[in-house]
Formats: structure tokens, C-alpha cells, sequence
């Protein structure tokens, strides 16, 4: 039997507190935890890159579910601690609780919240670290959440130099264990535009696909990568600054679309939810315009000047930032957002500067766009009269009498607590009316295919009497005059079939609602309702599936005679049925819909939605199997 001493029981009990609390100190135990497992990882490698080691990394994912991480930096150190324990068993068996840091006193880790390498471990069922150190090679083996299976040994001499990780998430753990090829893909492409020396690779063994990233133009590529598909109206305009230690860099470009896409990051961790940086950024660009279209005469009276986001109609814009870590602050829940004060002006006066020059040099280019930004002023405006009207004016009666042909009100005022249903045809609406709770329950049925709006401009949309009806019910105006605040509904639940024609009108809406009202994305008030596929009756009993996954677990767990009705509409469910499956907060399942990466997001709304046809042909190809992932539900 091994004997263990105290030092090694604390180490234990560590890695064992991790086991029985993984969610804090991953997040979750879905496929969002298993990923954060593979960045931090990843992070290690990616720092070693940063601090001028190295400039490859490798991701493999294995046919058995475990995945490889590999990088040409100096290798983990090899010597032994005065503990009697190898510096790499150290490494990922004690809780390390914060990241490194450069000389320079730059954080360079973007490990999650600080968490480490002995966190992966604690959660694996099986972990190798092969470092390539001072001409040797030597391997460590931990099995079962980090106890040590074999301790370091050397394998032999090399002359190469880097780190070589492997390891399986525990299966008892992780709910699913097999990680994402598309997600990891997505993920080290963003750092390898934003690391240029870095080149990734990125192999499935078992599908046998393999992607490269490598740009040697940082966030110039990652901007044009983002507009690849649109029609753009300037080249791409990319800048740089320093002040006070804080590095700035900033890539932009307008194409001709409606929506703007910003993606901030700091120290190469994504800013999700903006900040001081982001504040900056609009500020000198509004400012640039406004100043511009002064100078020019193209603006007369004072209230004549843009709005932040008329500038920012159509706008592609990727800023990094590099701050040393005595300045780094950061706000909110989930840390996403810049705090340093510093950050502000410091942006504000780069862009200022830059985006100043530049409109100097490009008239013509200068006058296209803010021709745009007139026209989105135009509509704005527009937008706002006739909301305006709907309040109080002569049309508040007459919009009120469209709705009540077709909106079955809650009889709640609430907006705190009401819920709207959009559904899907006249029949399921129906069903839907009778039964609801109709104390806080709204229902809106849709008559048709939705205006796919990603091809319309404002003017049509406002025509279109569908989506006209919607907006007017929702109450809380339409693009860049929408504001979620005024918003009737805590809830606004896109209920559909379970069928193509369901899927197409769920994308739709999810278009329109992206492009015209993305603030209720944003405030997590957008869902899509799950209804069931199957109805299973045992005699008495009866079940409902909402996958075939789960019509055949229900099948496994019971026996005796049973019949199985597959719903093909929602009009196939009477009143009580679809209360109780779909529309009842306590037993439903209802889908968030969250703009996880804006720029994901932009790229596959406009393949999917857009005016090219081949890339979405491409895409449709590549993608054949529409899944839904775990972590969307919620
Ligand atoms: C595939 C994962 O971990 N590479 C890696 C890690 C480290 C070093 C080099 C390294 C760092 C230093 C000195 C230093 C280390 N990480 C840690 C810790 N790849 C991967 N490559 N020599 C080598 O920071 O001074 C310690 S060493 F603790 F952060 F995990």
C-alpha cells in the first residue's frame, strides 16, 4: 500500500474539493464547463506564446473522447521541489489560485477566474504532461482526479523544447465528455487573430477534420474574416496607439447592413460586456463624424448632429487593448466588463485622432457613410413619430383596433411578470388562447412566413403588417429607437412546430429580433418554447418526449403495453395539453436565446439570412446535421 504524508493527504483533499464542487471552479459540469477545461488548457499555452516562447499550438481531440493540447515553448520545468515531488506534479496538483505574470507586469493569463491547470486534473479521469525540458523528455501520469499514476520519469533526450498535455474528463462528472470540434475551432481562431506570431492547429482524429489559423494581420484579418461575406463600403482601417501604458489597437470597417458588431478584448480576453474602452471607442468615433460633417457644412443646426448609433450603422470593429495589470479593473458578475478609468480617454483620443485623419483623406468614402448615418437618423426619427402617435395620437385607436383582431391580451398589466407567445398559425393559436393563464399570458398568433428581415430595409419592415403588429404589441419601438425598459413583456416565447417550416420561422423571428430588437436578446427576454414530440401512454400513465433520445429512455424505463402518438403540429395538442408540456412555467422548457459571440452570431445570420447565395449553399453542406446544444437550454 502507498503511504501518504500530510502534505500529499492536503493535496488530496484540495483536488477532492474540486470534485465535489466542480461548478465553482468551472462554471457548470455541461458542455460549457467540459470547454472551460480545454481553455485552460489551452490559456497555458497561450501565455508561454504571449511572454515570446514558442509560436505553435495543437489541439487533437482523440477517438477517445480525451483531447491533446501541445506547444513549442520552453517545456514545464523538470527539477525537484524540497516537498520530494517533480515541479510539474506541483503544477497540477496544488491549487494554484491566481494566473502569472510577465516582467513587463502585464497579465497575460487568460485562464478563467485564476483556476488552473490542478483544477482540469482534479476533474480528469486520466491526465498526461509530456515536457520536452533542457534536451530531455520526461512524462507524468495522474488517473482518478489527479492521483498520481506513475511520477515523473525520463523518457529519453530530444533537442526540442514545449509542453505536451492529454486528458479525459471524468465521465461521472461531465455529462457529456465529448468535446466540440466547431467550438474549439471557433474559439482558438479568435486567439490566433489576436495573437499573429501564434499558428493553431486544430485536428479531430475519429471525423478526421483539420483546421489551420494563422494571421499574420491580427485583428485587420479578424475584421475581414467578420465581413466576408457583406458588401463593404471602405478597405478595412486599422490603427494603434499607446498612452500611459495602455496599448491600444483598433481595426474598423462599414459594410451595408443595418447592425453594428464591436468585439472588445483585453490582454486578449474577450470583454463581452464592453466597458470604459468600448464607452471610448464610441465616443471618439461619434465625434470624429460629427466634427467631420461641421467642418464640411453637411450638418447646419446643432440638433442636427448623429446619434452614437447612426455612426455606428453597418460598423465592423475589433479593439484590443494591453493594460498592465496594476491598471486592470474589472466590473459586473461575470467580469466581462472594462472598469479602468484611464481606458476612456485614452481610446477616445486614439480613435478620435485616427478616424479624423482618415475621413480627411477619404472623402468620398466620408460622404457614403454619413449618407448612411443620415438615412439611419431619417428612420430613427421616423421610428420614433410613429411610436410616438401609437401612444397618444389619432392612431393609437386605430392601431389598437388592428391588435385586437388578432392579440388575446394578458389580463395583467405587468410587464415585470407578462409573457408573449408569438405562435405559429391560426390553429395552434387556438390552442394556445385556451390554455394559457391568461392572467399574465399574451398570445399573438402569426399568419405566414415572416418578412425575412436581414434583406429588408426599416421602411419595409415598418410596412410589413406582421412584423408591424409585433412590434406594436411588444411596445418598446424598433431599431436603434428600441428600448428594452419600455418593453410590455418580461417573456416574449417564439412557440412553433417541432418541423422545417417551425425551424424557418423560428429563424426568422430570431433574424428580425437580432437586427431590430437585439436589446431583448441582450436582456435575456427572448425564448423559444419546446414543445414535445411525443405523447407515450402506458394504460394510465403517459409521458411526453421532447427528443428520441428521451422517447427511448422512457422505453427502457417502462414496461407493459404502450402507444406512442408523434405531435407533428402544436394545433394537435389540445388547450390542457399544451399547458401543461409547453406553456406552463413550472414543467416547460424554454430555450434563452443569448448572443454568446456577437460575431458568430452576425457571421451565421447573415450566411444564413443574407444576399449571397453560395456561402450559404457552403455552409448548408458543412453543416448537415441542425443540432441542438445543451448549452443553450436553460
Ligand atoms: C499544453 C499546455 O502548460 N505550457 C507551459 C507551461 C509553463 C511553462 C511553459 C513555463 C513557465 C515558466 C517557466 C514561467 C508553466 N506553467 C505554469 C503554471 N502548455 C503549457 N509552457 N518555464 C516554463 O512562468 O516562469 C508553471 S510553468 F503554473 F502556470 F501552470
Amino acid at each position: 500500500m502507498k503511504k501518504y504524508d500530510e502534505s500529499s493527504i492536503k493535496i488530496l483533499e484540495g483536488l477532492e474539493a474540486v470534485r465535489k464542487r466542480p461548478g465553482m471552479y468551472i462554471g457548470s459540469t455541461d458542455k460549457r464547463g467540459l470547454h472551460h477545461m480545454a481553455w485552460e488548457i489551452v490559456d497555458n499555452a497561450m501565455d508561454e506564446v504571449i511572454n515570446g516562447f514558442g509560436n505553435k499550438i495543437i489541439v487533437t481531440l482523440n477517438k477517445d473522447n480525451s483531447i491533446t493540447i501541445k506547444d513549442n515553448g520552453r517545456g514545464i520545468p523538470i527539477g525537484m521541489h524540497e516537498s520530494g515531488k517533480s515541479t510539474p506534479e506541483v503544477i497540477y496538483t496544488i491549487l494554484h489560485a491566481g494566473g502569472k505574470f510577465t516582467s513587463d507586469g502585464y497579465k497575460v493569463s487568460g485562464g478563467l477566474h485564476g483556476v488552473g491547470a490542478s483544477v482540469v486534473n482534479a476533474l480528469s479521469s486520466y491526465m498526461k504532461v509530456t515536457t520536452y525540458h533542457d534536451g530531455k523528455i520526461a512524462e507524468i501520469e495522474f488517473e482518478n482526479g489527479g492521483k498520481v499514476k506513475s511520477p515523473l520519469k525520463i523518457l529519453g533526450n530530444t533537442n526540442k523544447t514545449g509542453t505536451e498535455v492529454t486528458f479525459k474528463a471524468d465521465e461521472s462528472i461531465f455529462k457529456n465528455a465529448r468535446f466540440s470540434f466547431t467550438t474549439i475551432c471557433e474559439r482558438l481562431q479568435e486567439s490566433a487573430f489576436l495573437v499573429p506570431i501564434l499558428t493553431i492547429e486544430v485536428n479531430d482524429i475519429e471525423d478526421d477534420k483539420h483546421e489551420i489559423y494563422h494571421y499574420e494581420k491580427g485583428i485587420h484579418s479578424f475584421v475581414e474574416y467578420i465581413n466576408q461575406h457583406k458588401t463593404t463600403l471602405n478597405d478595412i482601417l486599422t490603427f494603434n496607439g499607446k498612452k500611459n501604458d495602455i496599448n491600444v489597437e483598433v481595426s474598423l470597417q462599414y459594410n451595408n447592413s443595418y447592425n453594428e458588431s464591436i468585439l472588445s478584448f483585453v490582454n486578449n480576453v474577450r470583454t463581452s460586456d464592453g466597458g470604459t474602452h468600448e464607452v471610448g471607442f464610441k465616443t471618439g468615433i461619434t465625434k470624429a463624424f460629427n466634427d467631420y460633417a461641421k467642418n464640411n457644412n453637411l450638418i447646419k443646426t446643432k440638433d442636427g448632429s448623429f446619434d452614437g448609433s447612426d455612426i455606428r450603422e453597418g460598423l465592423t470593429a475589433v479593439i484590443s487593448l494591453k493594460i498592465p495589470e496594476n491598471l486592470l479593473q474589472f466590473e459586473g458578475q461575470t467580469k466581462g466588463k472594462l472598469g479602468t478609468p484611464e481606458a476612456r480617454s485614452v481610446v477616445e483620443n486614439i480613435v478620435y485622432d485616427n478616424v479624423s485623419f482618415f475621413l480627411e483623406e477619404n472623402k468620398e468614402i466620408a460622404l457614403s457613410i454619413i449618407d448612411k448615418a443620415f438615412k439611419s437618423k431619417m428612420a430613427r426619427e421616423a421610428a420614433r413619430k410613429a411610436r410616438e402617435e401609437a401612444r397618444n395620437g389619432k392612431s393609437k385607436k386605430a392601431i389598437e383596433k388592428n391588435l385586437s383582431g388578432k392579440l388575446s391580451p394578458a389580463q395583467s398589466k405587468n410587464p415585470k411578470i407578462n409573457e408573449l407567445f408569438l405562435v405559429e398559425g391560426d390553429s395552434a393559436g387556438g390552442s394556445a388562447k385556451g390554455g394559457r393563464n391568461r392572467k399574465f399570458q399574451a398570445i399573438l398568433p402569426l399568419r405566414g412566413k415572416v418578412l425575412n428581415s436581414q434583406k429588408a430595409s426599416m421602411s419595409e419592415i415598418l410596412k410589413n403588417e406582421e412584423l408591424n403588429t409585433m412590434i406594436h404589441t411588444i411596445g418598446a419601438g424598433v431599431g436603434s429607437d428600441f428600448d428594452v425598459k419600455d418593453s410590455n413583456y418580461d417573456k416574449v416565447i417564439i412557440m412553433t412546430d417541432a418541423d422545417v417550416d417551425g425551424a424557418h420561422i423560428q429563424i426568422l423571428l430570431l433574424t428580425f429580433f437580432y437586427n431590430y430588437m437585439r436589446g431583448l436578446i441582450e436582456a435575456g427576454k427572448l425564448y423559444l418554447a419546446l414543445p414535445p414530440l411525443y405523447k407515450i401512454d402506458y394504460g394510465k400513465k403517459h409521458f411526453y418526449a421532447y427528443s428520441d433520445e428521451e422517447l427511448e429512455e422512457i422505453k427502457r424505463n417502462n414496461s407493459g403495453k404502450f402507444s406512442v402518438q408523434r405531435y407533428k403540429g402544436l394545433g394537435e395538442m389540445n388547450p390542457d395539453q399544451l399547458w401543461e408540456t409547453t406553456m406552463n412555467p413550472d414543467t416547460r422548457t424554454l430555450i434563452r436565446i443569448n448572443i454568446n459571440d456577437a460575431a458568430l452570431a452576425d457571421r451565421r445570420v447573415n450566411i444564413l439570412m443574407g444576399d449571397k447565395v453560395e456561402p450559404r449553399k457552403e455552409w448548408i453542406n458543412e453543416n448537415v446535421e441542425f443540432t441542438l446544444e445543451d448549452d443553450y437550454r436553460g
